[in-house]
C-alpha cells in the first residue's frame, strides 16, 4: 500500500480494471472457487408430489427418516399446484413478474413447512433463507447427520427478468443455484414420473414417451418440447461449478431416492457444464 498526500492506494488485483475485461480478471476471478459444503446432499422435492398428499408424502417421509443416519441433507421443497393458480389469479389481474414471484415462493415454503412437520420428531426442522446461506453449517454439524428444510423458490421477488410473465428461476432452478452456490456434493430432484422423457409422459403422446437415462443439458435444450423442471435449470447448468450431475427420480416409487443417493443410476441422469471430479 502506498500513500500520497490525502490519496490512500490500495494494491489490488483488480483495483485499475475494468470487471468486464476477461484477460485481466480471468487470472483472479478464474479459478474454481472452494467447496464451502462438500458433505452436503440435496434434495428437490417436486410441489406434485406434495399435492398428491398423504399417499404419495407418508412414504416419501418414511424414506427420508431412514436417510437421515447416513447423509447430511437440505431437502427443499416446490411449489406444485397452488403456484399455478396464483399465478392464474395474479396474470389476470396483471400482476408483473416480480410479484408472482414471491407468492409463488411462499407455496414453496408451505410445502417445506408441511414436510418439516411430519420429521420434527426426528429433529428435522423448516430453515429459513438467511439460516440456508449462512448457517447450514451450525445447524447440521451436532448430530453430524441429519437434514433441514428449505424452500427451493429463489429469492428473487422483484430482481425476475422482467422480460416475461411467468418467473424464470422456479424451484428446480433455485435447488441448482444453491446447491451449486455452497459447493454440496449431489442433486437430487425428485419427481412425479421416472424422469425425463423425449415427450411428456402424461400428455397427449403419452403412451409412445421414452424415459432418457442419461443426457447432457445441452442435448435437453435441443427438446423441443416440455421438461419436468424448469427450463431455466438448462442455462444455469451451462455455468456451474461443483455439480456435474444432477439425478431425476421418482418419488411416488419407494427405494428411487435412496438408491440415487447411494450412486445407483435410477431416473435420469443429467450432466452439467461442471467439471466432473
Ligand atoms: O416464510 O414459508 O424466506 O425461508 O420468496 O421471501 O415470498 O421470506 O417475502 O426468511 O425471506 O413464505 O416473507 O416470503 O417460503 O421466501 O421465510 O416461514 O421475505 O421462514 O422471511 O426469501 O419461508 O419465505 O417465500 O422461503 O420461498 O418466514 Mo416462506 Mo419463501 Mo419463512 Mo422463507 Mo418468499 Mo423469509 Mo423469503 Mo419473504
Ligand atoms: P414444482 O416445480 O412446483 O416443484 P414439480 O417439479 O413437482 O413442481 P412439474 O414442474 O409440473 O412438477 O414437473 C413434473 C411434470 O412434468 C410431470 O408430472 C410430467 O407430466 C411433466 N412433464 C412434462 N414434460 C416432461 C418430460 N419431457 N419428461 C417427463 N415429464 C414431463
Amino acid at each position: 500500500m502506498a500513500n500520497t498526500p490525502g490519496i490512500k492506494h490500495i494494491n489490488s488485483a483488480l483495483a485499475r480494471q475494468t470487471l468486464l475485461d476477461h484477460s485481466t480478471t480471468d487470472p483472479v476471478a478464474g479459478v474454481r472457487p472452494i467447496q464451502l459444503l462438500p458433505w452436503l446432499k440435496v434434495i428437490k422435492i417436486g410441489g406434485r408430489i406434495m399435492d398428491r398428499g398423504k399417499d404419495a408424502i407418508l412414504p416419501l417421509v418414511d424414506e427420508l427418516r431412514k436417510l437421515l443416519p447416513e447423509y447430511r441433507m437440505l431437502i427443499l421443497t416446490g411449489a406444485g399446484i397452488r403456484a399455478r393458480h396464483v399465478f392464474a389469479v395474479g396474470l389476470d389481474l396483471g400482476l408483473p413478474v416480480g410479484s408472482l414471484a414471491p407468492l409463488a415462493a411462499s407455496e414453496a415454503g408451505q410445502n417445506g413447512h408441511i414436510l418439516a412437520e411430519l420429521l420434527a420428531q426426528d429433529f428435522v426442522a423448516y430453515v429459513d433463507k438467511p439460516t440456508i446461506t449462512t448457517q447450514l453449517g451450525i445447524h447440521l454439524a451436532n448430530s453430524r447427520v441429519g437434514a433441514v428444510i428449505g424452500s427451493a423458490y429463489p429469492p428473487y421477488h422483484h430482481h425476475e427478468f422482467p422480460n416475461q410473465r411467468i418467473p424464470m428461476h422456479r424451484s428446480d432452478t433455485g435447488a441448482f443455484l444453491l446447491a451449486d452456490a455452497v459447493g454440496a456434493s449431489s442433486l437430487v430432484i425428485v419427481e412425479d414420473v421416472d424422469g425425463v422423457y423425449d415427450v411428456d409422459p402424461n400428455g397427449p403422446e403419452g403412451k409412445s414417451a421414452k424415459l432418457i437415462s442419461e443426457a447432457s443439458y445441452t442435448e435437453l435444450a435441443k427438446q423441443k418440447g416440455t421438461l419436468p423442471f424448469d427450463r431455466m435449470l438448462l442455462e444455469v447448468m451451462a455455468n456451474a461449478r461443483h455439480i456435474s450431475s444432477v439425478q431425476v427420480v421418482n418419488g411416488l416409487i419407494p427405494g428411487r431416492i435412496t438408491a440415487a443417493m447411494r450412486g445407483q443410476h435410477v431416473g435420469t441422469v443429467i450432466h452439467t457444464g461442471a467439471p466432473v471430479k
